[in-house]
């Protein structure tokens, strides 16, 4: 993967977003210009069975249109039923030599929390890391303490070849922080969610 793909990575489910369609906002999103999309779509009133099924092909199919990588979260089995770009998992998924094995060649990215998680996630095919939560998140109901960049900071050293996102808390005013520790971009739920103008937002977290 090309690590500029990374730069706002966008990370939605329905519970995620309450003032419009979830569908209305990843397309101002896309024309915002994501340059990747995360389908997570988790929580007491996620979309279920079906719904669920044709919301993932929903989000795929604008995706395409703009040409944005469409990334599953967790659901490895959703990922290869409806041909995702990728898989992305954390450390209480399926190990990561698993998933690698039933995906083949699509994108692999892995949250992770210490420099072991790192090690075996780049020893079994990880395409990216996500590593976070780096400022305090409400997005996220099982999220850890906040890390900083410090963390990030070191991994972006230890593997310079390696791409990274930075997750959890990231703002237009604080994004600018992890990409000088090294990350190559940033994921968000709610500053492209709760944004007012989605466009301006996008562009204040790619610079
Ligand atoms: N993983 C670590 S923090 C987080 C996830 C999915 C939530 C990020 O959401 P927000 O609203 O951008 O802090
Ligand atoms: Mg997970």
């Amino acid at each position: 993967m090309k690590r500029k793909q990374l730069a706002v990575y966008f990370i939605m489910g329905s519970e995620n977003v309450t003032e419009k369609e979830p569908l209305v906002l990843l397309e101002e999103a896309l024309q915002g210009g994501i340059t990747m999309f995360q389908f997570r779509e988790k929580g007491e009133h996620a979309r279920k069975g079906e719904a669920y099924v044709q919301f993932a092909k929903a989000c795929q199919a604008l995706c395409q249109r703009y040409d944005v990588p469409f990334i599953v979260n967790d659901d490895v089995a959703l990922a290869l039923k409806i041909g995702a770009d990728g898989i992305h998992i954390g450390q209480d998924d399926e190990a990561v030599l698993d998933v690698k094995k039933r995906i083949g060649s699509m994108l692999l990215g892995v949250s992770t929390h210490t420099m072991d998680d790192v090690a075996e996630a780049v020893a079994n095919g990880a395409d990216y890391v996500g590593i976070g939560p780096i400022f305090a998140t409400t997005s996220k109901d099982d999220a850890k303490a906040p890390a900083g960049t410090d963390f990030l900071h070191r991994v972006a050293t230890a593997y310079p070849a390696l791409p990274i996102v930075a997750i959890g808390g990231i703002t237009e005013e604080n994004a600018d922080q992890t990409t000088r520790a090294g990350a190559d971009g940033v994921a968000v739920i709610s500053t492209i969610c709760r944004s007012t103008n989605v466009r301006e937002t996008i562009q204040h977290l790619q610079r």
